[in-house]
């Protein structure tokens, strides 16, 4: 099947946002590991690995349609933080702007009758919902006890459990 062209570049470009998400997630990681919170790192280190995941699906879905794929340049994370709560908050918002671009797909998907595409989208918009609660759960549960260093020992471990 051809795609429609603006449903081919929104794809393909979702591809680079994708490797994008996994190298903030990794940047995110580093920062926790660097601070000895390697329950935190462990997270963040398998967000990374699922964004990739993500990219692969969307590779591989342009090549089950005859598409090329084109890779687009990977921006630095440009992110510094000054404490523990601001990485989780960038992962929220992060994944809040993801939930975005793929509504975008799924309009556009949905505007030039492309079934197939939002069938396949589905899958996605399902998995930003769950990376929502998740992200937001992680930005709660350190603001209310991550001030404490008992607080945040007993959450690094948690977030090891929950793994
Ligand atoms: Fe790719 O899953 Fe969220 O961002």
């Amino acid at each position: 099947m051809i795609l429609d062209k603006k449903i081919y570049t929104l794809l393909n470009d979702q591809i680079t946002k994708e490797y994008y998400s996994a190298y903030l997630y990794l940047q995110i990681a580093a920062y926790y590991d660097e601070h000895g919170l390697d329950g935190y790192a462990s997270w963040y280190e398998k967000q990374a690995h699922e964004e990739e995941e993500h990219a692969m699906k969307i590779y591989r879905y342009l090549h089950e349609n005859g598409q090329e794929v084109k890779l687009g340049q990977i921006d630095a994370p440009n992110v510094t933080f000054n404490d523990f709560l601001e990485p989780v908050k960038a992962a929220l918002a992060h994944e809040e702007y993801i939930t975005g671009c793929i509504n975008d797909l799924m309009t556009a998907a949905k505007g030039v009758h492309d079934y197939r595409t939002m069938e396949f989208l589905q899958w996605f918009v399902h998995e930003q919902g769950e990376e929502e609660v998740n992200a937001n759960r992680m930005v709660k549960l350190m603001e209310t006890f991550g001030g404490k260093k008992l607080g945040l020992f007993v959450l690094n471990e948690k977030v090891k459990e929950r793994q």
